[in-house]
């Protein structure tokens, strides 16, 4: 992954496309809308972009700030349920701030190592 330009020296620890909907935002409901995402894991935040983003540079050409960020700490992710999504391979995540996302793959490999990252990282992040 592309280091941030405000973290030169501070490698992101994963990124990837992902598909992306919020489905609450601040304890509402919200109309899904799912969208293929540059997404950036990056200490204890996920970061979004819109597009499908280079890969070589941050957030690709010519955006320099994620679409949204969330914090992860005190966050829980977990495998979605098939009530949530008529997808394959869907994660829910819920933030501490009451935002919940589904993320998704078609590719099982990338869905698992995302699932992987995003509960090591609320772990250990779960005391700040
Ligand atoms: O949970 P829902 O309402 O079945 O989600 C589907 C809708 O958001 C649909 O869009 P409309 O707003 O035009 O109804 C999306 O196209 C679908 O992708 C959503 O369901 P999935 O099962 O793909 O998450």
């Amino acid at each position: 992954c592309p280091s941030s330009p405000k973290h030169p020296s501070t490698p992101s620890e994963k990124c990837g496309v992902l598909n992306v909907t919020k489905i609450t935002e601040n304890g509402k409901k919200v109309r899904k809308n799912w969208t293929s995402s540059w997404t950036v894991l990056q200490g204890s935040s996920l970061l979004f972009a819109k597009g499908q983003g280079g890969g070589t540079s941050w957030f690709g050409s010519n955006q320099s700030k994620p679409e949204f960020t969330v914090d992860l700490r005190g966050g829980a992710v977990e495998w979605a349920s098939k009530d949530k999504s008529s997808k394959k391979h869907v994660i829910e995540l819920k933030t501490r701030q009451g935002t919940e996302l589904l993320i998704q793959s078609e590719i099982d490999s990338v869905i698992n190592d995302w699932f992987r990252a995003l509960t090591e990282t609320i772990t250990t992040h779960a005391w700040e």
